[in-house]
């Protein structure tokens, strides 16, 4: 059965949706964000959690930024156990990020690839139903672990790095998966996909960096 887990955080008073199948790395990310360090082992999120507030500053190279996080609240669970939950995470946010295994996602693994397209169909059936609260909202997907993908390099300016964004674009799931949600966002284009790793600091630094701070602008 689909597990999700949901986190909503408030980033410079925008409340950010961070989503994702089992394992992509929602509770690494918030970790980073909240508290500059990394889980050193995997603990499956399973119960919602609630997350105080913090303040923090995201650094890549020589960029800094300092952002201020809100309580919020850690969610997981199957989806149709805990559809209030997350449904209500989706009305509250402006930006949702989600978050799935580039690397599984290309090896062609079939669970990612299912999940991904239930999780965009919710997604933008949820925010469908929202067009008209007011709210503008806006949404990435963010592939991670792409460090375990053969010959990565973490430049994305690097040629190997824009020839791998190139073949996970090509992706039929993931193009679905965007389409899925345009429609319901009322943008021009479809949500950006923004590959990178959360695999040590400097790799979530510079992934945060480029989501929060150079595509959102946050
Ligand atoms: N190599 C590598 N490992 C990663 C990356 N992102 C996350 N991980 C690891 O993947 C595992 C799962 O990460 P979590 O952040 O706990 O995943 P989650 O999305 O919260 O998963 P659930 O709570 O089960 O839904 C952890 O061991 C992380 O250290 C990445 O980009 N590269
Ligand atoms: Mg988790």
């Amino acid at each position: 059965m689909a597990l999700w887990d949901w986190l909503v955080i408030a980033f410079s008073g925008k409340r950010v949706a961070i989503l994702g199948p089992r394992g992509a790395g929602k509770t690494t990310m918030h970790s980073w964000l909240r508290e500059g360090s990394l889980p050193e082992v995997y603990r499956p999120t399973h119960q919602a959690t609630k997350l105080g507030s913090a303040r923090r500053v995201v650094e890549s190279g020589r960029r800094a930024a300092k952002v201020t996080l809100k309580a919020g609240t850690d969610v997981t669970g199957d989806a149709m156990n805990d559809l209030t939950a997350w449904r209500s995470v989706i009305a509250q946010s402006d930006v949702t990020v989600y978050l799935f295994d580039a690397s599984l996602l290309l090896a062609g693994d079939p669970a990612q690839r299912r999940q991904l397209m239930r999780d965009s169909g919710f997604i933008g059936r949820e925010i469908a139903d929202r067009r008209r609260d007011g709210r503008t909202r806006r949404m990435a997907f963010v592939g991670t672990h792409c460090d375990l993908i053969d010959g990565y390099v973490a430049d994305c300016s690097a040629p190997e790095f824009i020839a791998l964004q190139q073949r996970v674009l090509a992706l039929q799931s993931l193009e679905d998966a965007r389409w899925n949600v345009h429609d319901a966002l009322g943008h021009d284009e479809p949500p950006a996909v923004i590959l990178g790793s959360l695999r040590d600091p400097d790799a979530a630094s510079d992934l945060s960096y480029r989501v929060f701070k150079q595509h959102f602008e946050l």
